[in-house]
C-alpha cells in the first residue's frame, strides 16, 4: 500500500503568504496530477497557536530568520505563519483537497517547533501519523509539498527511520533555500531514500 503525503501546502507558504517558498504555487498542478494515482492521500498542516515560540515576534529584539538556542537545539525564528484558523493556515483554493482522507496538524505546542509530519523537532511528541499509516498497511511513502528543505526533508528522514520505503517527488516540492537542497537530498539518498520526478509515477 502506498500513500501520497502532502506536506504543508498552505497559503502562508505560497507567494504572497507570510513565509513564501519561491514558486511554491508551481507544485499545485503537479500534485493534482499525482493524487489520482494513489489509493491513499494524506495532508499535513503547520498549525501554530498565536505567539508560537518559533515566531520572531515572540522573542524580544529578534527578527525573522535570526536563530536562538533552546537547550541543545538551534531554532530558526520565522515570521508569524500558519496561525490556527487564519487564512494563511488554510489550504489554497487551487488545491483539490477532495482526495485527502486525513489531515495531520503539527506545531501546535506553543513551545516546540515541529517540521516533520511524524514528530516534533526533538522526537518527544508524535503526531500519530506513523501508527495511522501502519494501520492502513502503508509500506511506501511518497512526499510532496513545502518546503522541500525543511518540512518535507524532515518528514522524509523520519519516514525512513520509521521503516517506510520513502520517495521524494522532487518536482512536487520547492525549497525555501535552493542551495541547501542538493546536500540534503544526498543525505536522504545515503539513508536509503529515493528521489524521483512526477513523470516517473504517471
Ligand atoms: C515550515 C518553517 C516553519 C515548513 C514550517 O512547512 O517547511 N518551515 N514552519
Ligand atoms: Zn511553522
Amino acid at each position: 500500500m502506498k500513500v501520497l503525503l502532502l506536506i504543508d501546502i498552505q497559503n502562508d507558504f505560497l507567494p504572497g503568504g507570510a513565509l513564501p517558498v519561491p514558486a511554491g504555487d508551481a507544485i499545485i498542478p503537479v500534485v493534482s496530477r499525482l493524487t489520482g494515482s494513489f489509493p491513499l492521500v494524506v495532508a499535513t498542516q503547520d498549525w501554530h497557536p498565536r505567539g508560537h515560540g518559533s515566531f520572531a515576534s515572540s522573542h524580544a529584539g529578534k527578527r525573522p530568520f535570526d536563530t536562538v538556542t533552546y537547550g541543545a537545539e538551534r531554532q530558526t525564528l520565522w515570521p508569524d505563519h500558519c496561525v490556527q484558523g487564519t487564512p494563511g493556515a488554510a489550504f489554497p483554493v487551487s488545491l483539490d483537497t477532495r482526495p485527502v482522507e486525513a489531515i495531520f496538524r503539527k506545531g501546535t505546542d506553543p513551545l516546540i517547533d515541529s517540521y516533520s509530519a511524524f514528530y516534533d523537532k526533538d522526537h518527544r511528541k508524535t503526531t500519530g501519523l506513523a501508527g495511522y499509516l501502519r494501520d492502513k498497511q502503508v509500506t511506501d511513502v511518497y512526499l510532496a509539498g513545502l518546503a522541500a528543505d525543511i518540512c518535507v526533508f524532515e518528514t522524509a528522514k523520519d519516514s525512513l527511520r520509521e521503516g517506510f520505503n520513502t520517495y521524494f517527488v522532487q518536482d512536487a516540492t520547492r525549497p525555501l533555500e535552493a542551495e541547501r537542497l542538493p546536500g540534503l537530498l544526498r543525505q536522504f539518498r545515503d539513508q536509503g531514500g529515493t528521489v524521483l520526478q512526477c513523470g516517473d509515477l504517471l
